[in-house]
């Protein structure tokens, strides 16, 4: 179990205080200044060496993300965007950093900013975060008044700005270039890629977009040393990462822990273990709705990281939300209900995406109630991999990939429904 002291995030259940002066009391915002005067190479030097990969679902490692950026201005001015448009399904991290701890991301935001020469930065939250954006802007006035943030700000010498834009309700807004769409008033539908960002992102600026957990961690690892952050986890999966357990546990949470914990660690430390006791697990999520899921039996030793997850499962870490289902769940139903959720989220761009959600929804309907042929589940396997990688962005890779692990993973059940249903054996479970 990570030890009280080596938690970045200290205050993640709101028992202390989180405007600045506790914040400051729990070390945040010491010695800001020295660490910007480290320069932007050392900083950038020091997040490669760490191993932090980002906390928003891709894993793409931050501290070379950041060396993207151009070192010299041509005129253009840089930007940071925070995606804190955390809406993953089983995905609540971000915000309890933003409602309880939003000194360290503005910190962050600051230290991140001038690494990548920029004078601004924007986080972008979710609409419904409406608590979250009120603790979060309360928290940047703070700053603002006490010269943290603005001309010189914390005494740096780099003038830096920070703003907070709010989205209205739409998943496709996490996605980084719809992002900026959005930011620029523009209906958010994701942009081709490349250009990426750090070439061509925010009006044509060179840009980053980080998750809101990736850059509230750089004060920390910038303070306590990159060897101790890369102290955590395994090679290539280092450091400490929040998880948010939902589901069947007995006690739903969200913790901060070492990567690569087992998962067997995680529930019965942290979440009062499976609800019924181990034997009733049935099926877990491992890393938000994107993710496929993966058998029980196969998940209580797993190591929760990136290169485990999917290297030995088929799965992904994604943004760490776990879901955790026990005997009780109707899977199929389940599945059918994130189909239903990528349907209703798809922009409506790209052909296989927008045709695609809608067919896998249908066809994951008709396996809920077991009223198909044996035959269309290969079918519907087939039309998942006529959608992935063959869409502009992720989102249509995530409305398959659920589907694709449960066909893997839970064949003999859909095939079960569909021969009772044919048999009249069925107990009717019908689609909402
Ligand atoms: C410059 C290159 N930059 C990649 C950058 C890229 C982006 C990052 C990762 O989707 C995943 C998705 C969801 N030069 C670069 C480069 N980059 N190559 O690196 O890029 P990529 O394409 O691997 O992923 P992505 O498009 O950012 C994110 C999955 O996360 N996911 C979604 C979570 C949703 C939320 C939410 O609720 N807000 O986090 C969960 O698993 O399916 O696969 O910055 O520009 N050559
Ligand atoms: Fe839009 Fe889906 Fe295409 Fe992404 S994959 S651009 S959400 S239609």
């Amino acid at each position: 179990m990570l030890a009280d002291k080596d938690r970045i995030f200290t205050n993640l259940y709101g028992m202390h205080d989180r405007t600045l002066a506790g914040a400051k009391k729990r070390g945040h915002w010491d010695g800001t200044a020295d660490l910007i005067a480290l320069g932007r190479d050392k900083i950038v030097e020091i997040m490669k060496a760490s191993g932090l990969r980002g906390r928003g679902g891709a894993g793409f490692p931050t501290g070379l993300k950041w060396s993207f950026m151009p070192k010299e201005s041509d005129g253009r001015p840089a930007y940071l965007v925070v995606n804190a448009d955390e809406s993953e399904p089983g995905t609540c991290k971000d915000r309890e950093i933003m409602r309880h701890d939003p000194h360290t991301l503005i910190e962050g935001c600051l230290i991140a900013s001038f690494a990548m020469g920029a004078n601004a930065s924007y986080i972008y939250i979710r609409g419904e975060y409406i608590r979250e954006r009120e603790a979060l802007q309360a928290a940047i006035d703070e700053a603002y008044d006490a010269g943290l943030l603005g001309p010189n700000a914390a005494g740096s010498g780099w003038d830096f700005d920070l703003y907070l834009a709010h989205g209205a309700g739409a998943y496709i807004c996490g996605e980084e270039t719809a992002l900026l769409e959005s930011l620029e008033g523009k209906k958010g539908m994701p942009r081709m890629k490349p250009p990426f960002p750090a070439g061509a992102g925010l009006y044509g600026c060179p840009t980053t977009v980080n998750n809101v957990e990736s850059i509230a961690v750089v004060p920390t690892i910038l303070r306590r040393g990159a060897e101790w952050f890369a102290s955590f986890g395994r090679q290539n999966n280092a450091g400490t990462k929040i998880f948010a357990v939902s589901g069947h546990v007995n006690k739903p949470c969200v913790v901060e822990e070492a990567m690569s914990i087992s998962f067997e660690e995680l529930i019965d430390t942290h979440c009062g273990g499976i609800r019924g006791g181990w034997d009733n697990l049935k099926a877990v999520i491992p890393g938000g709705s994107s993710v496929p899921c993966v058998r029980g039996e196969n998940m209580r030793d797993a190591l929760m990281d990136f290169d485990y997850l999917r290297g030995e499962l088929g799965s992904g870490l994604g943004t760490a939300a776990v879901i955790v289902m026990d005997k009780d769940t109707d899977i199929i139903k389940a599945i059918w209900r994130l189909a239903k959720f990528y349907k209703h989220e798809s922009c409506g761009q790209c052909t296989p995406c927008r045709e695609g959600a809608g067919w896998m929804m249908r066809v994951m309907e008709r396996l809920v109630r077991g009223e198909a042929e044996v035959e269309e589940i290969d079918m519907l396997f087939d039309v998942t991999k006529q959608v992935e990688g063959h869409t502009i962005c992720a989102l249509g890779d995530a409305a398959a990939w659920p589907i694709q692990g449960l066909i893997r993973n839970f064949r003999d059940e859909i095939e079960d429904r569909i021969k009772a249903q044919k048999t009249g054996r069925a107990s009717a479970v019908a689609a909402e």
